[in-house]
């Protein structure tokens, strides 16, 4: 069952680096490196070789440095990139082709026919060279892609062995059930691995990633925050807390989930970004309740509005109280925490105050606050004698 065997294929370093505000240097895809090793995904993804001496350079150095993850790296299908991607010393090579009209027509200009014959011939002289290297094999633009073209283009490669077909949404086109049919499909045809990669242009990269588990995908690629080309793709927290409310204990056991929001952190300052408020795990919302009927419930049993327990994660929730949807459960916990001893009629009085209050302006914890300490020390009900 894919979906209690999935890898990550984290790809900050490479799809993150086509991010607009991404320019990692030396020491920065080290400390990239090490952090998404130290959260323990299975693989990470390094830009091309061929994208300049450096990047050549960094990708043996991370190639060499001992990490837990396989390291690999990324090219198109050439001879020339599959020589130097060797090179580097990576465990695993991804090659990708693009394959829909678009890509055939605008970028790289060769008919179906000429895109097999190139795919075969790059991965099996790849695979002559290095028997034992990870070799995954994927289509750009596949969901713009004819099907047929697809499979033509997959059942020759799998006669030369990969270890691992990818899908790629690169428009973030895709649906939950259009990936669920064509990576079933896929399933059925071959044995190696599926890899999804999807982009995020319309909201459903982490669905569709989700969906192509659910077909039979083994590997799903992600990067911190979800950078990359445009919008990006599917953020690695955001796939976490899906596979978390999946299946808690392994996610649990799976990766260090403490270390999601430093590492966040981390990529958010190298490329110049803020965290949302409302990303996935930790954003500043993700864990305030409001309402005084959600407050209440939370008080008394938290997985009442929880499916991810903050404290997994390293973080905790907040109760917002100081509004006019407060509720007097939410009051009574707050003056307990202030260590006030007031009866429940005070803490309903308190309640309808704060309600009026927020009724005439914005209010903050202070005001609310404030009344709790009149009502405890006597000095509002003296004002109403
Ligand atoms: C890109 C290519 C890619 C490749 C995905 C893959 C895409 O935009 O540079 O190798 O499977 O989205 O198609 O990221
Ligand atoms: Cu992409």
């Amino acid at each position: 069952m894919s979906l209690d065997s999935f890898n990550i294929i984290e790809s900050t370093l490479r799809e993150g680096e086509q991010f607009v505000g991404a320019n990692f240097a030396t020491d920065d895809k080290r400390r990239i490196a090490d952090a998404l090793d130290e959260f323990g995904v299975e693989y990470i993804e390094l830009t091309s070789p061929l994208a300049s001496p450096q990047s050549f350079e960094d990708a043996c150095t991370i190639a060499r440095r001992g990490l837990r993850a396989k390291v690999l790296t990324h090219i198109r299908c050439h001879l020339d990139d599959a020589q130097k991607a060797l090179d580097t010393g990576v465990q695993g090579i991804d090659l990708v082709i693009g394959t829909s009209s678009y890509l055939r027509d605008f970028s790289h200009g060769m008919a179906m026919g000429q895109v097999i014959e190139r795919a075969v011939e790059v991965l099996a002289w790849l695979r002559a060279q290095a028997p034992n290297l990870e070799l995954r094999f994927s289509t750009e633009d596949s969901f713009r892609s004819e099907e047929s073209d697809l499979f033509r283009v997959y059942l020759a490669v799998d006669q030369v062995g990969v270890n691992r077909f990818g899908i790629a949404d690169t428009v973030g086109v895709a649906t939950p059930l259009r990936v669920y049919q064509l990576v079933s499909s896929l399933r059925r045809l071959v044995k190696a691995g599926i890899e999804f990669h999807g982009h995020n242009d319309s909201g459903c990269a982490i669905a569709n990633a989700y969906s192509a588990l659910e077909a039979g995908a083994t590997h799903i690629d992600t990067s911190v925050l979800g950078i990359g080309e445009r919008n990006g793709i599917t953020p690695l927290g955001g796939f976490v807390a899906r596979m978390y409310a999946t299946n808690r204990d392994l996610v649990k056991r799976k990766y260090k989930l403490k270390k999601l929001r430093r590492l966040e952190e981390m990529i958010a300052n190298m490329v110049g970004i803020g965290i949302p408020f409302n990303n996935y795990i930790t954003g500043v919302t993700a864990f305030t309740h409001k309402a005084g009927i959600h407050a209440k419930a939370i008080l008394n049993q938290p997985e009442t509005y929880e499916i991810l327990n903050p404290r997994d994660f390293g973080l905790t929730r907040y109760i917002s109280i100081a509004h006019k949807l407060t509720g007097w459960n939410a009051i009574k916990d707050r003056a307990e925490q202030l260590g006030l001893p007031l009866t429940d009629e005070q803490i309903r009085q308190v309640t309808a105050h704060v309600k009026a209050l927020a009724d005439q302006k914005k209010i903050d914890l202070n005001d609310v606050d404030e009344l709790l300490y009149r009502w405890a020390d006597g000095t509002e009900v003296t004002s109403e004698k």
